[in-house]
């Protein structure tokens, strides 16, 4: 596959390249969720280089930076988009030791923009915060997004948590972040997802809603 130039500029954490290709993108009318994700694809890319010892901690914050400077430019964008009503209520936060927020903030807000009431619990997020969350609120889905190895084991013990205070199965468990189908088994969760498109369809399928582009 051919790396676009938006993922080779994030990769190089070359800013002004970024935000001109991401105005050049918007202008073209290229989706914001496609922009989003050929930057994450960079972001992952820089992740693998910090594993190489080739880049560095500030780098990771400076891949950050270069993120919420791309949401900034797409939002303005997807503002301009009628938001709808909205209409069930999604408990979401980072788990414990974890306090990777960018994906997290990102997927609640395309979730608002979808029409869902979210409750955001914030970063390194204890496994009965959760459960004690899902009984306040009377919450059915609960999202919990882990970037790092020591976030399976806290969302295993969220849903150990959940069960202990006999909220399964009525409450369903998505995980999210650098997770996939073995981390899902481990940590006994429901659903997993790559992606936060694929984070929307599953939350509307699990309401039986339509997503905002379904609708537009
Ligand atoms: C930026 C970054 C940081 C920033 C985070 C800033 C912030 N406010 O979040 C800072 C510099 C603080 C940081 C710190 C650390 N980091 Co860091 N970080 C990253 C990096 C480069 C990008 C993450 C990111 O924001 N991506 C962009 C977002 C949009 O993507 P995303 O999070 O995947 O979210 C998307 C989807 O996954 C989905 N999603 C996310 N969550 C959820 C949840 C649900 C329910 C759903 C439906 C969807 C969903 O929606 C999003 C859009 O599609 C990753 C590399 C990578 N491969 O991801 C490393 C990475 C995650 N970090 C790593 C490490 C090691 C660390 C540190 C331990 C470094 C250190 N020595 O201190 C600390 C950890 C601190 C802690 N206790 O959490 C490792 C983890 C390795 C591992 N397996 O454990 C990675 C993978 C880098 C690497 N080595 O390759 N990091």
């Amino acid at each position: 596959m051919v790396e676009s130039m938006l993922v080779a500029a994030v990769t190089r954490l070359d800013v002004d390249k970024v935000l001109s290709l991401v105005e050049s993108e918007i202008a073209i009318g290229k989706g914001s969720i496609e922009i989003i994700e050929e930057t994450r694809q960079g972001m992952t890319q820089v992740g693998h280089l910090y594993d190489q010892g080739k880049y560095f901690l500030a780098d990771l914050m400076m891949s950050a930076e270069i993120f919420k400077d791309v949401i900034s430019l797409v939002s303005n964008q997807a503002n301009s988009l009628a938001a709808i009503e909205p209409s069930a209520t999604i408990l979401f936060g980072t788990v414990k030791k974890d306090i990777h927020d960018i994906g997290k903030n990102l997927m609640i807000n395309l979730l608002r923009f979808n029409g869902y009431n979210v409750i955001d619990l914030g970063v390194d997020v204890a496994p009965e915060r959760f459960a004690e969350g899902c009984i306040k609120h009377k919450i059915s889905i609960v999202c919990l997004s882990g970037l790092i190895t020591q976030s399976y084991d806290s969302m295993r013990l969220t849903v150990q948590a959940l069960e202990k205070m006999g909220l399964r199965p009525g409450v369903k468990v998505v995980i999210g972040g650098l997770v996939n189908e073995q981390v899902r088994q481990y940590t006994k969760a429901d659903y997993w997802v790559k992606d936060c498109s694929e984070g929307v369809k599953l939350c509307s399928s699990l309401f039986n809603l339509k997503t905002h582009q379904e609708i537009s």
